[in-house]
């Protein structure tokens, strides 16, 4: 039997994120699509298990856990693997959390799914959160010119977070070109044991 449910969509980067992180410490699910188009989300039955009505969501038991980068800390917390052992840098990994989710998830996935989903308009709206995304990715290069990793001396599931939104950034019509610190970066963490391909990951539902 599996460690875990794991309810989400392929194309869904903070579902990815969330496998990712299970490969990546050793733990196995079982996964579930969801059919977020065809209304599956809001039903009765799903909102028991995501009270806002999204993917990712983690489920052992009556554990019911939501919002990808709290599921990423339970992760870390549970296994003990890719987390810091320091409180410091615990919350140096949490600040990481918090800063993907407000800036650079929104500048990589908001301008991708607005080029999937309605053709790249409003192009205000695009080139606004393209901005966003790369403010972020200059803020992410700095950082990592001058470390290694984003909290403390060693990889962690903050690190694994970002590497795998700065996946989609050709999606989004982005590049890490100008960026070389942090494609050096990408590379190290997507050589670290139980990575795989993100645009891979999680299977596509059948046509
Ligand atoms: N902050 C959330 C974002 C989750 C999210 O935006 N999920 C999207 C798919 S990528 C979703 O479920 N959208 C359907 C909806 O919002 O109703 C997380 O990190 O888990």
């Amino acid at each position: 039997m599996a460690d875990y449910t794991l309810y989400g969509v392929a194309l869904s980067i903070p579902a990815v994120k969330v496998g990712t992180a299970l490969n990546m410490t050793g733990c196995t699910y079982d996964y579930k699509h969801v059919n977020l188009r065809g209304g599956e989300g809001k039903t009765p039955e799903y909102l028991a298990i995501s009270r806002f009505g999204q993917v990712p969501a983690l489920v052992k038991g009556d554990l019911k856990l939501v919002q990808s980068d709290v599921i990423l800390e339970y992760i870390g917390e549970t296994t003990g693997k890719l987390w810091p052992t320091d409180r410091m840098d615990r919350y140096r990994a949490k600040e990481w959390f918090a800063w993907e989710l407000d800036l650079l998830y929104p500048g990589i996935a908001l301008p991708r799914g607005l080029k999937r989903f309605s053709a790249g308009e409003p192009a205000a709206v695009v080139e606004f959160q393209k901005k966003r995304g790369e403010r972020a990715l200059g803020m992410l290069n700095d950082h990592l010119g001058k470390a290694k990793w984003l909290a403390g001396s060693a990889a962690s599931l903050a690190d694994v977070a970002v590497a795998v939104d700065c996946h989609y950034v050709d999606d989004a019509d982005l590049s890490l070109d100008p960026f070389p610190a942090v494609k050096e970066w990408v590379g190290r963490v997507s050589a670290l044991p139980g990575w795989k391909n993100p645009k891979e990951l999680l299977p596509m539902p059948a046509a």
